[in-house]
């Protein structure tokens, strides 16, 4: 079914496309580059609309408790100011889009966009807010943890979502993770949509 991009509410939020999170990364989820290309398009339609573009990025302190290290789950990924955690090379942002950060608390795993901020400090919702935002389309890396803690979030904040299945890949640390988020998000109340789907 056809959408038709609305800037005055909708927004794309591009999660972590980072180098960390593409194959050669140090948490490189498989096929993780093939969103990019993919994205670019999403992000040339959202520009083309005069709707707003954000990115997060994961940005963790070389301590975390979300590291291994640190007690948690991960080896470490997207510590600030490395290669890793540079946005993908092809990535193409357009020059206005918004960069968010998260991680950068030792404290918190902060997989949804919803714990980041500007470079202002501006925490994601209330940049949201200022432009008018109330549906995002959300896709990106990856789609079993921060995709997912994303749109759940954003869903129980009031925001429409549509998740855009051919921009996001799975970790899957278990086979299946990524199908099963895809079902969660969809159950939550998030609609699914593919690039052929959109109109600017
Ligand atoms: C992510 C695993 C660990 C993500 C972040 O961006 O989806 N995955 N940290």
């Amino acid at each position: 079914m056809a959408l038709a991009i609305d800037p005055s509410r909708d927004a794309l939020v591009v999660v972590d496309v980072q180098n960390d999170f593409c194959p050669g990364g140090s948490l490189g989820v498989p096929d993780g580059d093939a969103v990019v290309p993919v994205l670019n398009a999403y992000a040339a339609l959202f520009q083309a609309a005069g709707a707003p573009v954000f990115a997060s990025r994961d940005w963790h302190p070389a301590r975390t408790k979300h590291f291994q290290s640190g007690g948690g789950v991960w080896l470490p990924h997207c510590v600030q100011g490395t290669a890793g955690a540079e946005f993908h090379p092809g990535l193409a942002l357009p020059d206005d889009a918004t960069v968010i950060s998260k991680g950068h608390d030792p404290g918190e795993d902060a997989y949804s966009c919803f714990q980041a901020e500007t470079d202002d400090g501006m925490p994601f919702a209330a940049a949201l807010g200022e432009r008018g935002v109330n549906r995002l389309f959300v896709g990106g890396l990856a789609t079993d943890y921060c995709v997912k803690a994303t749109v759940l979030d954003a869903l129980k904040e009031g925001f429409e979502v549509v998740v855009l299945e051919d921009a996001s890949r799975a970790v899957d640390l278990k086979p299946g993770d990524g199908e099963r988020a895809m079902a969660e998000i969809v159950a939550a109340g998030a609609r699914r949509a593919r690039l052929e789907d959109l109109t600017g």
